[in-house]
């Protein structure tokens, strides 16, 4: 089983797209195993966007990810680094596809509603920003074994 951060950004709150989003998730097989909603502060959003904060769209980045609350999340599943991301499809809500997050919901680069770790040290790294320990609730729903063989 993996972990990886996604974050419901303030777009999605704003648009009232949290409970449809969560609900691709679920549909999905993927297990919640902890959430919360907050305000992302410029300091937590430099710590988060670490790589780009030295880019020129990040002044208009931070002034987004901070402008409303968020949700963030631990999501859990098979291989769910990247069937997250795959779920979510590329950055560009315009280049992304039909039947992705955001090529359904976004038609934009920066506003594309959902963020999700895009590898192993990235997911490590943001769980830790965002939840403590205690904060993770892992349980093992009574449908698994509809989900997925026992040997999968
Ligand atoms: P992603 O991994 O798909 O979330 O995208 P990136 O890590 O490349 O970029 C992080 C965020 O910066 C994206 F969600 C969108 C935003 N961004 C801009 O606003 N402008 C740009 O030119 C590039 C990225």
């Amino acid at each position: 089983m993996e972990q990886t951060l996604v974050l419901l950004k303030p777009d999605c709150v704003e648009r009232r797209l949290i409970g449809r989003i969560i609900a691709r998730f679920e549909d999905k097989g993927l297990n919640i195993v902890a959430m919360k909603m907050l305000r992302i502060t410029p300091e937590l959003a430099k710590q988060h966007y670490a790589e780009h904060v030295e880019k020129p769209f990040y002044p208009a980045l931070e002034k987004f990810i901070t402008g409303a609350p968020v949700v963030a999340m631990i999501v859990e599943g098979l291989e769910a680094i990247r069937v997250v991301r795959e779920m979510l499809g590329p950055t560009s809500g315009l280049k992304a596809p039909a039947g992705t997050i955001r090529g359904d919901f976004s038609s934009s680069r920066q506003m594309n509603l959902v963020h999700a770790s895009d590898g192993p040290e990235a997911a490590a790294r943001e769980k830790e920003l965002y939840f403590s320990a205690d904060e993770i609730c892992r349980y093992e729903p009574t449908i698994s074994g509809w989900l997925k063989a026992s040997d999968e």
